[in-house]
């Protein structure tokens, strides 16, 4: 008896026995400023659900990469040592594979057309298929158009050949890079400013604000070239053995919270984004116009190789047709 109530008093003060009344969930980010549109979009989840559930349920964020790297929060939101994990689409593309699709290069008109496509039945499906492997994707944020950053300036695809450039961890990213001409090293974010400085890669690709404060990555590479040749979102997941102990009351708050934060999250980006662009102007990158078609012309492979079922290529033709 003893010795079961001693467990058992340890359990509760490690937290490990979720009690009924109350659950703060984990929730994991890479990103280092707490103003971070991601960041602040999983609080506003917290603040949202604390309000519906009489405050019985919230959420701690954990940024600046405490949890792990992005792969290393995905692998335990998988197995439900993590509640949640906010991550960039890309290193979920080897675990289910829709998630290729917002990634591809190109595919994206604008960022309305983006919008529409994630807020619409092509979301949904990639949401399924990542539900098929143990993630409930709550939500699709922001994350603007990224660009190749660099030590002399890229004019057109002919600037990158032989560019040693670090990418996200993907082969959907090694194949965007190979087509490019450049030499990829697939490593995680926090690696990246050490990498430019010590001369490991040349090159990265980013959006303003991660090649900015973010990551500081404009103090290694002046030159930011507008290739825009990708609009890979980022993701909120949350973990589905921990999901399936919830009642279904608690899993609709979540997802209602969840459904609020993406306007939210759109709005403070947004905003964001612009403060960014501003932050490395006046610190002295330039910017640089690029012929886009050069890189847009040498995508095929990427297609052939990472939209190449009929599934994936009839999600190709719904989002070019998605108006
Ligand atoms: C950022 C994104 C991060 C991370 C990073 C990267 O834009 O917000 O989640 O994916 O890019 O390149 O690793």
């Amino acid at each position: 008896m003893m010795r079961v109530s001693k467990m058992v008093v340890a359990m509760l003060a490690a937290g490990a026995i979720a009690s009924a009344s109350a659950t703060e969930f984990r929730s994991a980010d890479i990103h280092n400023s707490d103003d971070y549109p991601t960041v602040t979009a999983v609080k506003f989840i917290s603040e949202q659900l604390s309000k519906s559930s009489g405050g019985k349920h919230s959420i701690k964020v954990f940024n600046k990469g405490a949890l792990g790297s992005e792969k290393e929060t995905i692998d335990q939101v998988k197995i439900g040592a993590l509640d949640m994990t906010r991550v960039n689409i890309s290193p979920m593309n080897s675990i289910c594979s829709k998630t290729n699709i917002p990634v591809l290069p190109f595919l994206f008109r604008s960022v309305d057309h983006l919008h529409k496509v994630l807020d619409g039945a092509i979301g949904d499906e990639i949401a399924k298929d990542c539900e098929a492997q143990g993630f409930i994707l709550l939500a699709f944020y922001d994350s603007g158009a990224r660009s190749v950053y660099s030590k002399k300036p890229v004019k057109s695809i002919a600037d990158t050949k032989g560019m040693k450039i670090r990418v996200q961890q993907s082969d959907l990213w090694v194949a965007v890079a190979n087509a490019m001409g450049a030499n990829p090293t697939p490593m995680p974010a926090g690696e990246v400013v050490t990498a430019l400085k010590t001369g490991l890669v040349d090159a990265a690709e980013n959006n303003y604000p991660s090649y900015g404060s973010g990551f500081r990555h404009f103090e290694a590479a002046k030159f930011y070239n507008l290739t825009e040749h990708s609009m890979a979102p980022e993701v909120l997941l949350f973990s589905k053995v921990v999901w399936d102990k919830l009642p279904k009351a608690d899993q609709d708050a979540i997802r209602a919270a969840a459904k609020a934060s993406v306007p939210f999250n759109r709005t403070a980006w947004s905003a964001y984004e612009k403060k960014e662009k501003d932050m490395v102007i006046a610190a002295g990158t330039t910017i640089v116009e690029v012929d886009k078609k050069s890189f847009q012309d040498a995508m095929g492979p990427v297609y052939d190789k990472f939209a190449n079922t009929p599934d994936l290529k009839r999600l190709v033709k719904a989002v070019q047709d998605t108006k």
